[in-house]
């Protein structure tokens, strides 16, 4: 599976994309000022501390139909080939459910026939990756806080842990999947969704089917797809390799802010 994206291998992974990119439906973000904040330094303390007290309470710019990319990239993994995601996959999902927990009141699992049947909210928003594209996408979903409204948050809870499907690598204690976590407040942001619908399709398996997450306000890797698992937690530090997701893991900021 993929190395940890060190800052060589991203800045070279960065200036081929920006030139192949240009031959998509996507766009270089080299133009970008956060971008640039990444590649040359600048200010990633300054986000991660940020991250820690504060959440971004702005709405990230929506688009209209007209802007929606020809071709949305897929990126990471694109098929997860993990003998359980592969089942629930044949069946069209039909044997899935998201199960919620945690520091929870009411513990609950829900079929996609569950979570259709919530509030939906569907917005066409830009997808900015760490390594230099960017997509405009249509997403319907259900919000967050509607799920974790139904389940009631302990108030010990402070961050959503998301468990995905797809294994990343093999390690000495077995297997590392990815996963990913937010602060409760942009777990709680109106455009944080658990979405199951992509340009007004059934949510494709290299966009994460049957579930992932759109977090609007941060980059790609915070945005979990094949989502099996949520979990309320009060710490991350038991979790995995203690830094709040897989890319975090590998040297990646927990706080990808726009
Ligand atoms: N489970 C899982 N979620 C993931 C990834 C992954 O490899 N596995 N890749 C991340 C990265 S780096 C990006 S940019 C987006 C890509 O989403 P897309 O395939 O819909 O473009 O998913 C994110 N979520
Ligand atoms: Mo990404």
């Amino acid at each position: 599976m993929a190395d940890p994206m060190n800052r060589r291998g991203f800045l070279t992974r960065a200036s081929l994309l920006s030139s192949s990119l240009l031959l998509s439906g996507c766009d270089p973000l080299v133009q970008q000022s956060w971008f640039r904040n990444i590649l040359y330094g600048a200010e990633n303390v300054t986000r991660s501390v940020q991250g820690l007290f504060l959440s971004d309470a702005r709405l990230a710019p929506e688009y209209s139909e007209a802007d929606i990319s020809p071709k949305f990239r897929a990126n990471g993994t694109i098929r997860p080939d993990d003998d359980d995601y592969t089942a629930l996959a044949a069946d069209d999902f039909s044997n899935w459910k998201l199960e919620v927990g945690g520091l929870v009141e009411r513990p609950a699992s829900y079929s996609l026939a569950d979570l259709r049947g919530m509030p939906s909210r569907t917005q066409i928003t830009r997808h900015d990756c760490v390594e230099g594209w960017s997509c405009i996408g249509k997403w319907k979903g259900v919000p967050l806080a509607h799920v974790l409204d139904l389940v009631g948050l302990k108030p010990q809870a402070r961050f959503i842990v998301f468990y995905c499907a797809d294994t990343m690598e093999q390690t000495l204690d077995g297997e590392a999947k990815y996963y990913e976590s937010v602060a409760i407040a942009d777990a709680r942001h109106p455009q944080t969704i658990l979405a199951y619908e992509m340009n007004d399709q059934v949510l494709p398996i290299p966009h994460g089917a049957p579930l992932r997450l759109r977090l609007e306000r941060q980059l790609g890797y915070k945005m979990a797809k094949y989502i099996m698992k949520i979990e309320a937690v009060e710490s991350l530090k038991e979790i995995n390799g203690g830094n709040g997701g897989y890319w975090e893991d590998n040297g990646y900021e927990w706080y990808a802010g726009i």
